[in-house]
């Protein structure tokens, strides 16, 4: 059986970008495929947290990950750093990894852009090193990730590649999967930009999946929309394209079938529908989070992090004997 992996960080809110362009792909594709999941606190940190809020998210993740039908019967479900694997081969992985390369990542530009370069940690350049190590630890066929992460994916396509050139075949070269449609859902108070849990002014934007009723109409009745009045697919107008495309993804109507729907109707019945069918999205998997205890939890967790360990052991272990670090011979 081939390999998925993919992760999301235990930080903010998880939106309906990050379930449509990733979270529901991960679901889909846990029973073709042997799927690890991975809640990447070590990633978070590369951004100042309160470590009480962090612990607490990543439980939080965790529940999320199984109220939106992860299987930890099928999938391995686990905390990056309950698997110490990571970050070993992050080092090893750095030294392959070039400064040129981390330096054109657009995340580490945007960041670099907006505070002063000195005021990055080292963490936050080498994040996508870390997310190649995540990667790569499992033989992972397989990445499914908004498309806001394929520059990062290649980068681990291309450390993969050099050290398997430079040192034996060692790692598997995985390709990304991102969806045609959801792959990138836009903020509802501004189509220009992506719907994002780490942009401070967008929470307006944002329908989070613990978001409440109210909080759900709400943003759905103050979405920005476009000029003009017809409610069909097209992509030069980004609002109403993006609104369509949440309700086409979450009752999965086709195009044609939305488009007659809405058929001479307007923006406020558009708004209106689209709040009833989140809602109706949302409680099932807010009441599942809500029936998860803790004890259930770190069972899962617990044996996640096993299974998931004795995959990254044996990379690493070959990782380690490819570059000749040898030490006490047992
Ligand atoms: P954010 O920008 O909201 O902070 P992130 O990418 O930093 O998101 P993660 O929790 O690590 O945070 O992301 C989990 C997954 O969600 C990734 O695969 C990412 O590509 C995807 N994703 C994030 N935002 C969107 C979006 N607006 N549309 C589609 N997919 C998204
Ligand atoms: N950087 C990713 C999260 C992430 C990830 C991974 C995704 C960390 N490690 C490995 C896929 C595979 C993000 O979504 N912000």
């Amino acid at each position: 059986m081939k390999r998925i992996f993919s992760g999301a960080q235990p930080t903010g809110n998880v939106h309906l970008g990050n379930y449509l362009g990733a979270l529901r792909n991960w679901v889909a594709l846990q029973r073709e495929y042997e799927s690890f999941f991975c809640i990447v606190n070590l990633h978070a940190i590369t951004l100042p947290q309160d470590p009480k809020i962090l612990a607490a998210k990543t439980r939080e993740l965790a529940r999320i990950y199984l109220s939106v039908g992860i299987d930890p019967n099928i999938s391995t479900v686990f905390v990056q750093s309950d698997v110490a694997e990571h970050t070993e081969l992050t080092w090893i992985l750095n030294c392959s990894a070039r400064m040129g390369e981390l330096e054109r990542m657009t995340q580490f530009k945007d960041k670099a852009r907006k505070q002063q370069e000195e005021n990055v940690s080292v963490g936050y350049f080498d994040y996508p090193v870390l997310m190649a190590s995540d990667i790569l630890l499992y033989q992972t066929n397989l990445v499914p990730v908004g498309e806001d992460q394929k520059q990062h994916l290649e980068l681990a396509r291309d450390i993969a590649i050099r050290f398997n050139r430079d040192y034996g075949q060692t790692f598997v070269v995985p390709e990304p999967f991102i969806p045609k449609v959801g792959a990138r859902i836009m903020s509802l108070a501004d189509p220009t930009k992506k719907m994002s849990k780490s942009d401070e002014e967008s929470e307006a934007g944002c329908i989070m999946l613990l978001d409440d009723a109210d909080a759900v109409r709400r943003k759905f009745k103050r979405a920005v929309t476009d000029s003009g009045t017809e409610i069909r697919f097209d992509e030069s107008r980004r609002a109403i394209n993006n609104l369509l495309t949440i309700y086409h993804l979450l009752t999965g109507k086709s195009a044609a079938e939305v488009e007659a729907h809405f058929s001479g109707k307007g923006y406020a019945r558009l708004k209106e529908d689209l709040a009833d069918v989140t809602i109706g999205f949302l409680k099932p998997i807010q009441e599942r989070v809500r029936g998860i205890d803790d004890d259930k939890l770190d069972a899962i967790l617990k044996q996640g992090a096993e299974k998931a360990e004795a995959i990254a052991r044996a990379t690493l272990k070959h990782a380690k004997e490819s570059l000749g670090l040898v030490g006490a011979r047992k």
